[in-house]
């Protein structure tokens, strides 16, 4: 199959750059995947989820399941995608919103069936309010509600033969998105946990299968098309980086930072951040998922961005941490090289065959000899180092930040990473450490002074990179990484 990017001029960075797109072939492509991967008996069910309320009567903003997305390209609420490849009139079928005059007044234009169909690739495209009577007329070989709408009415009861057939000999499959990818029994159910729960009850003699295994195969590794749209989204947000790290220079909160950054995004053309940025000044550097934004600016310490623009539901994420005088200190600098030597070697063990744990331990190695060398404990081993850097060295990037990901798989070619080693020192952290406590007084006392040096300092070094033929190729190469760089970008 073969994978086109579109290509239309766009204005970015003050030169001609192309704006990536995905081709409706490719979406077409994904989905034969699926249907082979389901076979004749199965029924493929994905529907897009629930606006959700942020207070009184406002809502979020809608956000497509990555799943739909993955396999449609649509971004539109109240959409279901079915598959029953068994019957082909009904291989792929789309349910969406059909346009509505009255509404559209209050809440804009809705795309009509034909503009679904140009992005998708999916021939039928029916109304959304006939989307549950047509799987439960496909599950039971009869319209199953009474009052008959119009697909219901066009369709003959047993008009999915293959599938129905397969339903009377007790082999059909129901395939769906079942299983929450992070456990946690108080989260509201997805829209395909309460189907598959309703069916159980009505049917109980239906076979369920899990889909999240085989689309998390297929999202793992990504298409040129793809890797174009992520690249996109990661020049958008190193030129945020950029932004951040000339305003950071007279901005006397970080709540001016993080207003550049925002700027930025929408200026450059994408609506969103992919997850909240994070905008932190002096000590903050050492909270790792400091969100908060809007302390003062520690003009003697170092300014810390984590951001990543989404664009077209992908996902970026590249950190960077710099001084907010321009200017690292020698302390700040030795800890800003060190990460960056961590990131180096793990960048570097990055390739196809291996594991992206190689990736972790050559991270934490560096670290481990960096720390030993600053003094800041007293033995490489991994509970001193796990007192200054406790998070995963990286990720996959995609339709999410951390993206679904098989922990066992081996690299490929064409999969995307997030790199991200750091340093953060917490100077009353380590003494009230249990690690701390059993060492020997010497010890203590040689890292006490290395802590009353280092306290404050955080240091979050992330790009992206994608997998080669031989190795890792960067894709955050567009803004400065490496602290002479950093200082010249922020002197110009
Ligand atoms: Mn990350």
């Amino acid at each position: 199959m073969l994978l086109l990017v579109f290509l239309s001029a766009g204005y970015l960075f003050g030169q001609t750059v192309t704006k990536p797109a995905i081709d409706p072939s490719e979406y077409a492509a994904r989905r034969v995947r699926v249907a082979k991967e389901i076979g004749p008996n199965g029924m493929l069910v994905l529907f897009s989820p629930k606006l959700q309320i942020r207070s009184g009567d406002q809502e979020w903003p809608f956000r497509q399941s990555n799943d739909l997305l993955y396999l449609t390209g649509i971004d539109e609420e109240e959409t279901t995608l079915v598959m029953v490849p068994g019957d082909p009139e009904f291989a792929e079928v789309l349910f969406v919103r059909d346009r509505n005059p009255q509404q559209e007044v209050w809440t804009g234009r809705i795309p009509s069936h034909e503009e679904i169909t140009k992005v998708s690739g999916i021939q039928r495209v029916e109304s959304s309010r006939v989307a549950r009577n047509f799987i439960n007329t496909a599950i039971t070989g009869w319209p199953w509600v009474t009052n008959f709408d119009a697909l219901t009415e066009r369709l003959p009861p047993r008009s999915l033969p293959h599938f129905y057939d397969a339903i009377v000999k007790g082999s059909a499959e129901i395939w769906t998105v079942d299983e929450a990818r992070i456990p946690d029994p108080t989260a509201p159910a997805t829209q395909e946990q309460l189907f598959v729960r309703d069916l159980r009850e009505r049917h109980p003699s239906l076979l369920f299968r899990e889909a999240q295994p085989m689309l998390v195969h297929m999202r793992e590794v990504k298409s040129a098309a793809e890797i174009a749209v992520i690249q996109h989204a990661i020049d958008i947000t190193e030129a945020a980086q950029k932004a951040a790290m000339k305003r950071v220079l007279t901005a006397t909160s970080e709540n001016q930072v993080d207003a550049v950054i925002d700027f930025t995004y929408k200026d450059l053309g994408t609506c969103c951040w992919a997850f909240p940025s994070i905008a932190a000044s002096g000590k903050n550097t050492t909270t790792l998922h400091y969100m908060t934004n809007n302390g003062p600016v520690d003009r003697q310490g170092l300014f810390l961005t984590d951001l990543g623009a989404e664009y077209l539901g992908y996902s970026a994420d590249v950190t960077r941490t710099y001084p907010a005088s321009g200017k690292f200190s020698a302390d700040q600098r030795a800890i800003h090289d060190a990460v960056f030597a961590a990131q180096e070697a793990a960048i570097a063990a990055l390739k196809p065959g291996g594991h992206f744990r190689d990736a972790d331990h050559a991270a934490i190695a560096v670290i481990g000899r960096e720390l030993a060398r600053l003094g800041l404990i007293s033995n490489a081993e991994p509970r001193q180092i796990f007192m200054y850097f406790r998070h995963v060295p990286g990720h996959h990037i995609g339709l999410e930040t951390h993206d679904v990901a098989d922990r066992d798989r081996k690299i490929e070619p064409n999969m995307v990473f997030a790199v991200e080693p750091g340093i953060y020192v917490r100077k009353n952290d380590v003494l009230a450490s249990p690690v701390y406590a059993k060492l020997s007084k010497e010890e203590q006392a040689s890292i006490a002074k290395a802590l009353d040096r280092y306290d404050g300092i955080g240091v979050r070094i992330e790009d992206n990179v994608v997998i080669t033929e031989t190795g890792a190729r960067l894709l955050s190469s567009g803004s400065p990484r490496k602290s002479d760089d950093i200082e010249r970008f922020m002197a110009r």
